[in-house]
């Protein structure tokens, strides 16, 4: 395998190419730290459909501020990276943190529904695979608390009484996907994680203004193991329900556009009251989302 395992301050960051994806090792990556980072996964094609649909979106929200009064120039001319933020520039507080019910759309479902992806998710999940009904897109708007996502395991917000005492949330068997839009850097607010944390079960969290984050006698003793998780659009970063991680803050002053979605055993409960949707089934064939047609005909769930 050509794992380069990329030396950075003397801790390791767990990174495949594309090309080495049969590997079987990816597995056991995975187990190990609780992430791999596979690069140039989608091609520079896929990934333009994409932002061209957050593009459209984008114009979307100019055209509601325009009819509402709260601004008074559309901003076509600026640039994705900087026009969101810009037009919520004068009414941050009903700016957008991130958009879900809003990703049913074409350009999207090459992302979501990736063969060779979902090939990766196979060797570890298994063939029945659920997109789990949490998708995300989110524009990182720079040095906004309402954007910075703060240390957390998806778990901690799965987790609940009920869930916590049938066991849930730590049995439910998922692969994370995270991958950037634009460049994702230190300074622009890449994502951090901690290696091997997705061994420790799920850790309480403490509910701070706009997300929740790990107590800290959990996570300060870890900080100094964390890791930069740097990545160029078409990298897929994969990582465990349970792993430490979070947006650094955005300290330019451009947008850090990302998705982030999960995938789920499909045999298993998602543990909310949406279903998801099928991405992979040998049970239920007839159930997967085939075309990007189909994917924009449905709604969240
Ligand atoms: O994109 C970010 O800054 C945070 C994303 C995240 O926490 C997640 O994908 O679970």
């Amino acid at each position: 395998m050509n794992l380069s395992g990329m030396e950075q301050a003397g801790r390791k960051l767990v990174e495949l190419q594309a090309e080495d994806l049969r590997e079987e090792s990816l597995v056991s990556l995975f187990q190990e730290f609780g992430y791999v980072i596979l690069r140039r996964m989608f091609s520079p094609e896929v990934v333009q459909k994409a932002r061209e649909e957050m593009e459209l979106l984008v114009e979307t929200h100019a055209h509601r501020l325009l009819e509402e009064g709260r601004i008074s120039d559309a901003l076509s001319q600026e640039p994705f990276e900087t026009r969101l933020f810009r037009l919520y520039e004068s009414c941050m507080e009903i700016a957008p943190k991130s958009f879900r019910h809003e990703l049913h759309l074409r350009g999207l479902y090459e992302w979501f529904f990736h063969p060779r992806l979902l090939d990766v998710v196979e060797s570890i999940l298994g063939p029945e695979i659920r997109l789990y009904p949490n998708y995300t897109a989110r524009p990182k708007f720079p040095d906004w608390e309402g954007t910075l996502v703060l240390w957390h395991q998806d778990g901690g917000y799965t987790n609940s009484m009920e869930t916590a005492a049938s066991g849930g949330v730590t049995l439910l068997r998922m692969v994370n996907v995270w991958s950037p839009l634009v460049l994702a850097r230190v300074e622009n607010g890449c994502m951090q994680f901690v290696p091997g944390t997705h061994k420790l079960g799920v850790v309480p969290h403490a509910q701070k203004t706009h997300y929740l984050e790990i107590e800290k006698d959990y996570l300060e003793p870890r900080l100094s193991e964390a890791v930069d998780v740097e990545a160029d659009p078409g990298d897929v970063v994969l990582f465990h329900n349970l792993l430490f991680h979070c947006g650094l803050p955005n300290r330019v002053d451009t947008i850090r556009w990302s998705l982030d979605w999960r995938y789920q055993d499909a045999t298993q409960s998602t543990l909310r009251k949406e279903a998801g949707h099928l991405a992979r089934s040998r049970h239920q064939p007839e159930q997967v989302v085939r075309s990007a047609e189909e994917w924009a005909s449905l709604s969240f769930r």
